[in-house]
């Protein structure tokens, strides 16, 4: 303003009178260029401040946001689908109680032998034993030469017995039954008073029995005739245990 004051007086010069023109123009908008910078320092602050603050609130929000639904989404369907499949595997107990009842003991027949043994089937017949007694529920049966398939049950309620068929009377049942109580010795168990195959005299033998099982199996007769078959568990020969087979 001061520096303005002699403008009425001095030469005028084109290009120095432009400059003045520029400068005329700087110092009418003075006040106004000045207050133009604050209000923008203020907005740019101001600005400032807001994109801070919204930054941060926005920051904080979009990413707080995702977090606490990923994990819950995830954790619960993956572990009880492995972990119920694996208990079912401890089932071995009850395959033990099947194989303990058969004879552990070697040398003690499990099936029938005899040079009289055969295969196919014959004329069909039955014989028990009583419940308590040391004998057969039969003392005499008859049958065709030939097959013969007989099915021996052993009734008794608490011994073993067996059906053992000689080529002869009392005699050759005598010799028999001494060799199969000789077997008791050998296998230490009197299941095992078994005459062996290859037993003299001897025709055809089933394994002893327990109480309540049975037997069947098919020989050949011999010929017509009158043959012994008595028990060879111990004691029972002795005891009259004895029957008589008659092949016609
Ligand atoms: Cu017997």
């Amino acid at each position: 303003m001061s520096w303005r004051a002699p403008q009425g007086g001095g030469p005028r010069i084109p290009g120095f009178d432009q400059g003045d023109n520029v400068f005329s123009g700087g110092s009418a908008g003075g006040p106004p260029l000045l207050s133009l910078i604050i209000a923008a320092l203020a907005v740019g602050l101001v600005g400032l401040f807001l994109a801070i603050a919204f930054g941060g609130n926005l920051g904080q929000g979009t990413a707080a946001a995702p977090q606490p639904t990923r994990p819950p989404a995830v954790l619960p369907t993956a572990p009880p689908a492995v972990q119920p499949t694996a208990p079912p595997a401890a089932t071995t107990a009850p395959a033990q109680p099947t194989a303990t009842p058969s004879r552990p003991a070697a040398g003690i027949p499990t099936e029938p032998l005899g040079p009289a043994l055969a295969s196919g089937t014959g004329t069909p017949i039955e014989i028990g034993t009583d419940v308590a007694l040391l004998i057969f529920d039969k003392e005499r049966v008859t049958v065709p030469n030939g097959l013969v398939t007989l099915t021996f049950k052993n009734l008794a309620a608490a011994v073993q017995h067996n059906w053992v068929l000689v080529q002869g009377g009392d005699e050759v049942a005598s010799a028999v039954n001494d060799v199969a109580q000789a077997q008791v010795r050998v296998t230490r168990d009197a299941a095992g008073a078994v005459p062996p195959a290859d037993t003299p005299g001897l025709l055809v033998a089933s394994p002893m029995l327990d109480p309540g099982d049975e037997v069947t199996f098919t020989f050949q007769t011999p010929g017509p005739g009158t043959y012994e078959f008595i028990c060879t568990f111990p004691g029972h020969y002795v005891a009259g245990m004895k029957g008589v087979l008659v092949v016609e």
